[in-house]
């Protein structure tokens, strides 16, 4: 699917287990061998690993193979360059790109070094590796400069987003995340049978019955072994998930391979901290199942996970509703009294949650509402700041 998604057309697989990897090529000498005659034969100009390479191993196997070597990060990369339209995704994948090339630039150079340089004395390619080294490095500043800016100015509008109930779409790449959010919201996200078809982040606003003004949002998908300078570029864009009230964590139940995307995700929101968000299992592509066991079997293995087809529809109201309640569930009601008088504060807790209801006792408002737990520290702070209110507690 990479391969694909990169525009590569794979004409052969080889697969070697090996309780040790060779630290100068990964495979066996005998394999690299019988690669090398492959791409002979099969006249391809390109091999693919499906690990991380260090720049001596894909030295060494170019020599070998005399065709390129790409190893997957390296292709996921190229992926996440040919997708990345907005000026941010366009900077994060610079970013992530020059930071994958600068160690592997010698192996470049070196060939283009001629042997003049004596001791004491530096060739010219030295010289240019040196000159292209200082380039990437200034390079890296700017971009990384130019990121903390387009992170400022998030900042700002997602501070603003902060008093709404926020649900995010996560899950492996190809799950169905944007078709999800396309047939909930009526949005209109690009949707694709291939990988990271969604750099960037999307959100729209999604009515429920308790809630009239949750934000759901929709943004990059897991894989296995994603390389660790795009997961450090792409931080920011993940940071909506950070902020989300509820993961729906969404999953492709017809791919062979499920199970293990269900982990690998967790294992990288493991890693974002993100472990105890209160999420919610969504097995998606229910029109496309065959097999009718998995559905006795998995809501055993996964109890509390919901069944449905963003592309037929099915399933999609016992979605909202589950949201609905688990929204619920994660909220706070309260009462507050607050002097009719007091005006800002009173419109700061419209701002801040749902007003239930509203009642005047002499010339006190008497504030029901419901909120977040965010919400509720917030308006609290709010209100001792005001520091008139006498406040009652209903947990
Ligand atoms: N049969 C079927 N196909 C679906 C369903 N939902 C999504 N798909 C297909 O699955 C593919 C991936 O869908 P996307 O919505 O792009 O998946 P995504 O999770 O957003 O993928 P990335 O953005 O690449 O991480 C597309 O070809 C969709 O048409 C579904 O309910 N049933
Ligand atoms: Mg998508």
């Amino acid at each position: 699917m990479l391969a694909d998604t990169a525009g590569a057309r794979v004409v052969w697989r080889v697969i070697q287990e090996r309780s040790k990897i060779d630290p100068a090529t990964v495979i066996g000498a005998g394999k690299v061998r019988e690669v090398a005659e492959i791409c002979d034969d099969r006249g391809a100009t390109l091999v693919i690993f499906d690990e991380e390479l260090s720049p001596a191993q894909v030295k060494n196997l170019e020599t070998s193979f005399r065709t390129k070597v790409l190893d997957r990060s390296g292709l996921i990369l190229d992926i996440f360059a040919r997708r990345a339209r907005s000026r941010e995704a366009q900077t994060q994948v610079e970013l992530a790109q020059l930071e994958y090339l600068y160690p592997r630039l010698t192996r470049q150079w070196t060939h283009l070094s001629r042997q003049v340089g004596g001791i004491g004395t530096r060739g010219p390619g030295e010289t240019q590796l040196e000159v292209d080294r200082r380039l990437i490095r200034k390079r890296i500043r700017v971009l990384k400069d130019e990121l903390r800016r387009i992170e400022q100015q998030r900042n700002v509008r997602r501070e603003g987003r902060r008093r709404f109930r926020q649900v995010a779409l996560i899950g492996y790449t190809n799950a169905g995340k944007s078709s999800l959010m396309n047939a909930l919201t009526q949005a209109d996200v690009f949707v694709e049978n291939r990988l990271f078809a969604t750099l960037d982040a999307t959100i729209r606003s999604l009515p429920l019955r308790t809630f009239p003004r949750v934000l759901l949002t929709d943004t990059v998908g897991f894989i296995r072994k994603l390389p660790h300078h795009l997961v450090a570029s792409f931080r920011s864009t993940l940071e909506e998930t950070v902020q989300a009230d509820l993961l729906l964590h969404v999953v492709d139940m017809t791919h062979p391979n499920f199970e293990d995307h269900v982990r690998t995700t967790e294992a990288l929101l493991g890693e974002m901290g993100l472990e105890r968000k209160p999420k919610l299992l969504v097995f998606n592509k229910l029109d496309a199942l065959g097999n009718g066991e998995m559905l006795q079997e998995l809501p055993v293995v996964h109890p509390g996970s919901v069944f449905v087809s963003a592309k037929t529809g099915r399933g999609l109201s016992e979605l909202t509703d589950r949201v609905d309640q688990l929204l619920r569930d994660s909220s706070v009601e309260d009462v507050l009294r607050i002097p009719a008088g007091q005006g800002r504060a009173i419109d700061f807790v419209h701002q801040w949650s749902d007003v239930l209801d509203v009642t005047y006792e002499d010339n006190v408002a008497v504030i029901r509402y419901r909120t977040s737990s965010e919400g509720r520290s917030r308006i609290l702070k709010h209100l001792e700041k005001t520091n008139e209110t006498s406040h009652s507690h209903r947990g």
